[in-house]
């Protein structure tokens, strides 16, 4: 089967599809095994506002917020080192980005029903040259891609489970979000929601 052409919105490159129904539940399965090491946590901004995605992570190091404000960590809020990151996104990384440096961190967004994540920025890694590469899984989510200063028109886009995105380049800096998920369209988690994965090269 020849893949699906990748689509380039605003310079963030899509790959529809990427992942097949198989590949999607094993991804499913071995994150399963990560969260029983690296719960998934509640977000605190450094304003005290409670995200309403939940997150964990793996590799080196992981992405955290509180109240001191938000970086990347060798620890979960709870302490205990970050599970390593599945063989399976580091072979997806190697093969979509070959000439990206390893990624040290791969963020795990949960969204249920109501989740959302206002438009923002990802700088908080050492070296904005380096691609991020997100995969989607579960419930489909309306993503939003501005501008590389915020305000200005958008863009927006459904992003469905097996779908896969690489931000570099000029896009690597802009400003994006999602605004909303759609319960019950997807039956790749039993109870619903939407997983969201983003490797980076975070040191
Ligand atoms: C564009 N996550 O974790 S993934 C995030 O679906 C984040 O959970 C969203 O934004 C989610 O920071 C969107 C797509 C994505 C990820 C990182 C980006 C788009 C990006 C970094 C730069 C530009
Ligand atoms: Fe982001």
């Amino acid at each position: 089967m020849e893949p699906t052409p990748a689509l380039t919105i605003r310079g963030v490159v899509l790959y529809r599809d990427r992942l097949d129904t198989a590949a999607q539940a094993a991804l499913v399965a071995s994150l399963r095994e990560l969260v029983q090491v690296a719960p998934f946590f509640r977000p605190v901004t450094a304003r005290g506002q409670q995200m309403s995605v939940r997150m964990t992570s793996a590799g080196a190091v992981g992405w955290v917020s509180d109240r001191a404000g938000y970086r990347y960590q060798e620890r979960h809020p709870a302490g205990q080192a970050w599970p390593d990151i599945p063989e399976s996104l580091l072979a997806l990384w190697k093969q979509v980005v070959p000439e990206a440096r390893p990624p040290d961190s791969c963020l795990i967004n949960f969204y249920d029903a109501g989740a959302r994540m206002g438009m923002h920025q990802d700088r908080d890694e050492a070296d904005l040259e380096q691609p991020v590469m997100s995969v989607s899984l579960g419930d489909d989510a309306l993503f939003r891609i501005g501008n590389l200063t915020r305000g200005g028109r958008t863009e927006s886009i459904w992003l469905n489970s097996g779908d896969v995105l690489v931000m570099g380049g000029a896009a690597r800096l802009v400003y994006h979000g999602i605004d909303r998920v759609r319960p019950g369209s997807s039956s790749l988690l039993p109870q619903g929601g939407r997983l969201n994965l983003t490797l980076r090269v975070a040191r």
